[in-house]
């Protein structure tokens, strides 16, 4: 039998997993590494955390490590219903909400290892968290995508700590009661970039799909839709998300040094984004709110014929 102690959250409805002890060593000497080894050999662990029955699509696993950087006051690994992520904005507000909780971190500036790089994130005095997010940048502009069912999609390839295509074309008005079409015109559009071999930098997949729109809100200034790896949809507005939208905001003259972009999700989750420029993109800050849910233990039973998890 294994036990595994955990720290459930939520960032603006999207939920992460916060496992606190009870997985496997990781071998390697950077996040990076420690997470090859954790797909290559303990993705069962993976599926056991956030697959059903103890999880489900939506949820985001994210393993503390120790940091190879004794500045840093953790190292971390993010996961989902199909394997690990690079980055996720949502989950590192979410980590930073549970460090708090068990009292390991206090208000102020905090550095924490991820597999793509050192994020700084500041827990404010107001309870809300910033995220300093890695450098992001749009890789291309205005691409093409030919979608079966729906025509000639246009957007941009950009990178927020994930890929991303940023499309503002949209069949339907982006709002919680069309979730389910828009998961289908999304999960088109990711199959119709796989397909016609339309990659980020170094042919690495576009794994996350982003609709975005002006929103009807007042004071926000836009709208977005996140189809995630494991097609769920992102019930924030999605941390790597806002970051990547920000580097093509930027680099179409839209967003200027330090101007503040609201960004909502499609249940009215706000994340206020801004940004440097840098010589390639812009170095984008993240700032929303999280809550700790729950904390317990996960029982893994041999005998249990979904001890290990239900794929997905
Ligand atoms: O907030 O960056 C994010 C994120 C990625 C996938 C789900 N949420």
């Amino acid at each position: 039998m294994h036990s595994i102690d955990i720290i459930d959250t939520h960032t603006g409805g999207e939920p992460t997993r916060v496992v606190l002890g009870g997985f496997p060593f990781l071998y390697g000497s950077s996040m990076a590494e420690k997470r090859a080894d954790l797909a290559s050999q303990h993705d069962r662990w993976r599926q056991a955390i956030v697959c059903e029955p103890r999880g489900s699509d939506t949820i985001v696993g994210a393993l503390l490590l120790p940091p190879q950087d004794r500045c840093a006051c953790t190292g971390v690994i993010f996961f989902n219903n199909v394997g690990c992520l690079g980055m996720c904005g949502h989950g590192t507000i979410g980590v930073v909400r549970a460090l708090a909780h068990l009292g390991r971190i206090q208000s102020g500036r905090h550095r924490i290892e991820t597999p793509v790089g050192p994020v700084d994130v500041d827990l404010l005095p107001d309870g809300r968290i910033s995220v300093h997010n890695v450098e992001s940048y749009r890789y291309r502009a205005d691409v093409t995508v030919d979608v079966p069912g729906h025509g000639l999609v246009h957007g941009d390839v950009a990178w927020g700590g994930n890929w991303f295509f940023i499309t503002g074309d949209t069949p339907l008005p982006l709002t919680l009661a069309n979730r389910e079409a828009l998961c289908e015109y999304t999960t088109a559009i990711r199959h119709a970039l796989s397909r016609q071999g339309i990659r980020g930098a170094e042919g690495a997949e576009i794994d996350h799909v982003e609709l975005s729109t002006s929103s009807p809100t007042d004071g926000v200034d836009s709208r977005n839709f996140v189809l995630c790896p494991g097609l769920a949809w992102d019930r924030s507005p999605c941390g790597t998300g806002t970051s990547a939208k920000l580097a093509c905001l930027v680099a179409d003259g839209k967003l200027g040094t330090g101007d503040v972009w609201k960004q909502e999700g499609i249940l009215g989750s706000v994340f206020e984004g801004s940004c440097q420029p840098t010589r390639h993109g812009v170095l984008p800050l993240v700032t929303g709110n999280a809550h700790v849910i729950a904390r317990s233990t996960l029982i893994v039973q041999d005998e249990d014929p979904f001890a290990w998890g239900i794929p997905t």
